[in-house]
């Protein structure tokens, strides 16, 4: 057992480093970079830009500790089988998944829009789980791995956090996870909706999960004593 506490909000919450995975949502250059599928549809993805850096940090720190480390890719097969029309008609010509981009076919997997920006790149060995929804749960092996681990707790980062992270983290409390999301790790296009996601998912004695931050993660890890 490797018991941290964690100040989170609306309580604080003890986990078991060895029962617990650090999720990190689409990190994904289509909806991080300029030119990409979150941009093609209007947002503004400098206001991404804060969860890199902090993402980075708490995977350098995940890493050292042998915490178990998930990535996942919102992303669809290049034939589009997975994709439903609902999903694909909802925006004009030009601007749908599957369309040109400027970093290859718009979210389609092997593109290089798909790929997760280099600064939280997955190393060799670590997982990556593809999925063609916004709950990362959504017909992807996901709860399977994480069982078959033992994991009962979720760090959750990435992006956004009113779509993949709110669907992912809602979808985790359905089925017997702990999600504790580190905000300043997470982002949305649109400040507000960012920290209403936040407040939604703490909300009524934590409803969906916790709220904390890296800086509190990394602290209670650091208390308990594990070499950094
Ligand atoms: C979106 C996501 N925003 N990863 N996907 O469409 O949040």
């Amino acid at each position: 057992m490797k018991n941290v506490n964690i100040k989170a909000e609306p309580t604080a919450v003890k986990v078991d480093l060895e029962k617990t995975a650090l999720i990190v949502i689409d990190m994904q250059k289509d909806f991080l970079l300029h030119g990409g599928y979150g941009e093609s549809l209007g947002n503004n993805v400098d206001n991404l830009a804060s969860a890199i850096g902090s993402t980075k940090k708490v995977l350098e720190v995940a890493r050292k500790i042998g915490l178990f480390i998930i990535q996942t890719r919102e992303g669809h097969l290049p034939d589009l089988s997975d994709c439903p029309s609902t999903k694909l008609l909802r925006w004009p010509e030009g601007k749908r998944i599957g369309d040109q981009g400027p970093m290859g076919r718009i979210l389609i997997r092997g593109e290089k829009g798909h790929s997760i920006v280099d600064e939280v790149a997955p190393l060799e060995g670590e997982m990556v789980i593809d999925k063609p929804g916004k709950n990362a749960f959504y017909k992807t092996d996901l709860e399977k791995v994480l069982k078959e681990k033992g994991i009962v707790n979720l760090l959750v980062v990435g992006v956004t956090t009113d779509v993949c992270c709110s669907t992912t983290v809602s979808g985790a409390n359905d089925i017997g996870f702990n999600a504790i999301v580190l905000a300043d790790c997470m982002a949305s296009y649109d400040p507000a909706r960012h920290r209403a996601a936040l407040d939604i998912i703490k909300a009524q004695g934590g409803i969906f999960g916790w709220v904390t931050s890296s800086r509190e993660v990394l602290d209670a890890i650091k208390e308990a004593n594990f070499p950094l």
